[in-house]
């Protein structure tokens, strides 16, 4: 073995143990330097190479290769581990411990007694139970854009221009595009579009959200409510999976003994539509002021949904079929609290919220 070979052997075995001893990345730096750096004495071994014989000079290159190599990895690994410590030192130096403010001798107690919490307003509460009913009976939740256009919010839903029926909502309109073409949507009907176009078949799924109207508040009429659209699409789906829905969901959403009733309505997108009642929450079923004396309760729009619909987001009605729904989330708090006012909701009174 070559002077030069045995050197980088002797060199590898004082290296690690020079590394293993860095206690800090400072010391670290320093030593790595010297150990692998230009000027170390690994480094210096080079040199000599020139002065050998092709035999031993490959016999050393190897031997100085290996011991690099070694010290390379061994360096990173060591390098590695005191990050580690130095960043797990940082954490412990900058860790604040609540619980000693909470012990604090003087001045008001710190401690959070838990007075004062806040909790879910009334229709956000409504519309977490309205979703999980709904997952609980196999539906997936679908969101979509507040700001629609046109053609989501009214044409692809059967209703081109100037049909009449877009008069069944009074609509805001956005400064932005072609004039009349950008709309706050008035209902949640347009999220079926969007999920319908995506061609992502079957669809079960329920949309909640905000809506807009040019309607003036009043006990009944907010302009900004909430809605949530119930959507169906698969083979073979007919008008008595629709009530059968939505019976299941009056009996699992207001417990047992409520029950549902269609009565036959008109919604240009849906083909037949209908209104569907709920056995009144308040009087359940009895008669009372809420629902004046009928014992039924209004909660919102459905049907199946029209070929037309289908066509324009390029379903085939001959293959497919469906059902939609949607009810309004405000008014069903509105009934459920016994609210004779829906304003209140919007009022931000703490002490009427904090009943709910
Ligand atoms: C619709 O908006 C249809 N898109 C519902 C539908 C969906 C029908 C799918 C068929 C198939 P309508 O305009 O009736 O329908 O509104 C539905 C519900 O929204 C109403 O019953 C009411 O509960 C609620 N709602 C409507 N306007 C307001 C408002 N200004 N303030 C509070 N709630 C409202």
């Amino acid at each position: 073995m070559t002077d030069i070979a045995t050197t980088a052997r002797n060199l590898l075995d004082a290296g690690l143990g020079r590394l293993a001893s860095a206690d800090d990345l400072e010391s670290f730096e320093v030593i790595q330097r010297d150990v692998l750096g230009k000027k170390s004495a690994l480094a210096a071994l080079n040199t000599h190479l020139r002065d050998l014989t092709p035999e031993q000079r490959r016999e050393a290159g190897e031997a100085i290769k290996a011991t690099r190599d070694t010290l390379t990895e061994e360096s990173a690994r060591i390098r590695a581990l005191l990050v580690e410590r130095h960043r797990r030192e940082q954490l412990a130096a900058e860790r604040m411990d609540l619980s000693e403010l909470a012990a604090a001798p003087a001045g008001p107690p710190l401690a959070w007694s838990g007075r004062g919490a806040g909790h879910s307003h009334l229709v956000t509460s409504t519309r977490d139970e309205l979703e999980d009913t709904f997952v609980a009976m196999g539906f997936t939740v679908a969101e979509g854009p507040e700001a629609e256009t046109d053609w989501y919010n009214f044409e692809a839903l059967n209703m081109p221009p100037d049909h009449p029926a877009r008069g069944m909502w009074d609509t805001l309109y956005l400064r932005l595009g072609q004039p009349g073409q950008v709309l706050l949507r008035t209902h949640t009907s347009p999220v079926q579009v969007h999920l319908m176009e995506s061609g992502m078949l079957p669809i079960y799924a329920v949309m909640p959200g905000r809506c807009y109207r040019r309607d003036t508040p009043d006990a009944r009429h907010l302009p900004v409510f909430h809605q949530i659209e119930g959507l169906v699409v698969d083979r073979g789906i007919t008008f008595g999976d629709l009530a059968g829905v939505i019976e299941a969901f009056t009996g699992a959403f207001f417990g047992p003994g409520m029950h549902s009733r269609l009565r036959p309505s008109f919604f240009p997108f849906t083909e037949p539509s209908a209104e569907f009642e709920v056995t009144c929450p308040i009087c359940a079923g009895g008669g009372c002021r809420t629902c004046s004396n009928s014992g039924w309760i209004e909660l919102g729009g459905c049907g199946m949904v029209d070929p037309n619909v289908f066509r324009a987001v390029g379903i085939d009605p001959e293959e497919y079929s469906g059902f939609a729904f949607g009810f309004g989330i405000d008014r069903l708090a509105q009934v459920r609290a016994s609210l004779s006012d829906m304003r209140a909701l919007l009022d931000n009174d703490v002490r009427f919220l904090s009943q709910f």
